[in-house]
């Protein structure tokens, strides 16, 4: 142990942990995908710990679609950084909360309940994927509570995987024209919402992804202090939090030197 952090030193600082969501990544983004290989390689690489707080793939119908190559190639990669001695930690988010222990398994990562709190250098952290806070979309919150429903998860498993990937394109489709209207994406999160995750866990700080609105965010609820950070998508530059005993901050990913800024179309 002591041996692994004298060599990552040198690589990335220590004694920080860091967070990441809405990666979206899917075959036809390879640039996204360059980017995280990159972000695993020179930033996670002698984190203490790193969060995946959810779609981390821009759809996934299930861990025996074993085909997809940009799954084969995440599990290398996230699977090379635990095995250094880095703990990643997954949590589902919409896109993806079909990935199941399997999966998880082969890139030595292990799978977190949302919500969660984490002791984070002693500042009990919330950890959520973010969507259950859009209170305001009444629909999706009915669908996300039926999509999870250990019967409706087990039977859209036992569906041929054809079939699979059909219904996951038009739930996509369907994703799209709703954004045009009304999206949680789009909405943000409830402020009621957020104040009753607060009270409920006790947390200090909480720290989710989904709406694509990164920020810092500083109230008062109840007396206390309540920072909530939001992290960015990766359709972009991309990016993560980073967290020390200090605060944390977030930072742009660094760019794989030829693609500069490009982004996938
Ligand atoms: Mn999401």
């Amino acid at each position: 142990m002591r041996e692994r952090a004298t060599i990552s030193d040198a690589m990335s600082s220590t004694n920080r942990t860091l967070f990441i969501a809405d990666l979206h990544l899917a075959e036809a983004r390879p640039l996204a995908s360059g980017r995280f290989f990159h972000f695993l390689e020179d930033i996670a690489a002698g984190a203490d710990a790193l969060y995946i707080l959810g779609d981390l793939f821009e759809y996934w119908v299930g861990d025996d679609d074993v085909d997809a190559p940009i799954a084969r190639q995440a599990a290398e990669r996230i699977h090379a950084l635990t095995a250094a001695g880095t703990p990643v930690h997954f949590m589902h988010g919409n896109r993806d909360f079909l990935l199941a222990r399997r999966y998880a398994g082969s890139c030595g990562m292990t799978l977190l309940d949302d919500p969660v709190v984490v002791d984070l250098y002693g500042v009990p952290t919330l950890l959520t994927h973010g969507d259950t806070l859009c209170t305001d979309d009444r629909s999706y919150q009915r669908f996300r509570k039926f999509a999870r429903l250990p019967l409706v998860r087990g039977s859209l498993l036992a569906l041929p995987l054809g079939l699979r990937h059909a219904l996951a394109k038009s739930a996509r489709a369907g994703s799209e024209r709703a954004k045009t209207g009304k999206s949680c994406e789009i909405m943000d999160v409830n402020a009621d919402a957020v104040a009753d995750a607060f009270r409920r866990s006790g947390a200090l700080r909480m720290i989710h992804g989904h709406t694509h609105r990164p920020a810092r965010h500083l109230a008062t609820i109840d007396g206390k202090p309540a920072e909530r950070w939001v992290l960015p998508d990766w359709y972009g530059e991309g990016g993560y939090l980073a967290c020390t005993a200090q605060g944390c901050e977030l930072l742009p990913a660094p760019s794989p030197s030829k693609s500069g800024s490009a982004t996938d179309s």
